[in-house]
């Protein structure tokens, strides 16, 4: 029973939009309320009623080495004797900047920001101002922060440009942008014949993981890579989530591909609020105060945030680390893909690195619609029966499991067992 959650959600929604300070936490689409937390400890969080599950939201993400590790916390306690915030330039922040810049080739010059939306808002910003031009491409189902202009509706297509998917979101501000279907050469080819002159940029999760995690068609960012190079165009890898997940040097370095613009976020924080936008210093030096494009932000580079982000990063760089979290992850991966054969179910397992999608469809998921094909409400029953058994998933079937270094064997064991014996109950018994 979860009776002190219920108590606080009751107290928070009269404080708090929902209830939450992010949507997709209220647990809508799993027709739940959302758990309130206390702690987290390594793989495992514990709610307010002192249940204990193993976590595989991971904050979403930022959460690689797992809850409370002694390496971060360390460091935002030293940092945080020495101050919150100075509002002027720390020596750490130079640090991380050149931590990222040594891990990821394509990063020459690195603007550190508060949030993974004001990395893409920034990074849009100035690839229309770099390039003069005013046209966006992204992808449905590729999800970039709640910038107003990528806040369009999908299924617009080449029909139309950007209808708001958002209220309070002028027409205005969506009406350069073009939401394609990922993974399809023919539209993209369409776009660039017809409007290829004044796209200043194509933004995309270079492997989404918004729409659940939907790995690139062979060959398809290469294409991206070279349409962009061809027409003029920029090419802007929002790495907010597969950066430093897939690697040191992320998607980026997973696929072999040179972006002009990457936007960071999540892991490079470890936990604290830090995003960030880099690239071509040549691009870059177009950033004020150095050029002309206005950027700011009063907590940029924030000292206790960048003391996380950096204690993450330098983990990660030890050597193994990611020959584990591919170790565990493929482990889940299979556990999950035999299950689903021993039931004989034909729902689909997407993995990359440490980030997967159990999609309760029979169908090929290649990009927004097919996703959109599973059964949401068996996806919902799932969710909480495996809450029950102590297993906290992210409350939506369009969203990424994570894989952290603090799971170990028998949490991916337990994890598997859970998975077979809930999907059992709900199609066998
Ligand atoms: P934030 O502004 O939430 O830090 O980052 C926005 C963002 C940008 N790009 C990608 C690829 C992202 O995934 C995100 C944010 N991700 C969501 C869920 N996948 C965060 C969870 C939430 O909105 O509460």
């Amino acid at each position: 029973m979860r009776i002190r959650s219920k108590a606080f959600y009751e107290k928070a929604i009269k404080a708090i939009p929902g209830g939450v300070n992010s949507p997709v936490r209220a647990c809508k689409a799993v027709k739940s309320d959302p758990v309130f937390f206390e702690k987290g400890e390594g793989a495992y969080l514990i709610d307010v009623d002192g249940n204990r599950y193993i976590d595989y939201v991971c904050s979403w993400g930022p959460l690689i080495l797992g809850h409370a590790h002694p390496e971060i916390i360390a460091n935002v306690y030293f940092a945080s004797k020495k101050g919150t915030s100075f509002g002027a330039p720390t020596w750490q922040e130079v640090e991380l900047a050149e931590f990222i810049k040594s891990c990821v080739p394509s990063i020459e010059k690195v603007r550190l920001v508060n949030s993974g939306t004001e990395a893409t808002m920034s990074a849009i910003r100035l690839a229309r101002a770099y390039t003069k031009r005013k046209k966006i491409v992204k992808f449905e189902g590729c999800y970039h922060g709640h910038v107003d202009s990528l806040l369009v509706k999908a299924g617009s297509g080449l029909a139309t440009f950007g209808i708001p998917a958002s209220p309070g979101v002028p027409e205005e501000l969506t009406a350069h942008t073009l939401n394609l279907p990922y993974n399809d050469f023919e539209k993209v080819e369409e776009a660039f014949k017809q409007y290829g002159e004044e796209i200043a940029a194509v933004i995309v999760e270079p492997v989404p993981a918004n729409m659940g995690v939907i790995p690139p068609k062979e060959g398809f960012l290469q294409f991206l890579r070279e349409i962009t190079q061809k027409y003029g165009a920029l090419l802007i890898f929002d790495e907010v989530i597969t950066g430093f997940r897939l690697g040191l040097s992320g998607a980026q370095g997973f696929y072999g591909i040179t972006p002009d613009l990457t936007c960071l976020g999540k892991i490079i924080g470890g936990g604290l609020p830090v995003g960030a936008y880099g690239g071509k210093a040549e691009i870059m030096d177009m950033v004020a105060p150095e050029g002309p494009v206005y950027q700011a932000g009063t907590l940029s580079g924030n000292p206790i945030a960048v003391a996380a982000g950096l204690a993450t990063l330098k983990e990660l760089a030890k050597p193994g680390t990611y020959e584990k979290l591919e170790a565990l992850a493929s482990k889940l991966e299979e556990g999950i893909k035999e299950a689903l054969k021993d039931l004989d179910l034909p729902y689909r397992v997407h993995r990359i690195a440490s980030m997967l999608t159990l999609f309760f469809t029979d169908k090929e998921v290649i990009n927004f619609e097919t996703a959109l094909s599973s059964d949401t409400e068996k996806f919902a029953i799932f969710w909480q029966k495996m809450l029950e058994k102590g297993i906290y998933l992210p409350p939506s079937q369009f969203e990424a499991w994570f894989v952290s270094l603090a799971h170990g064997e028998e949490e991916i064991e337990n994890t598997v067992e859970a998975v077979y014996k809930v999907l059992k109950k709900m199609h066998k018994d």
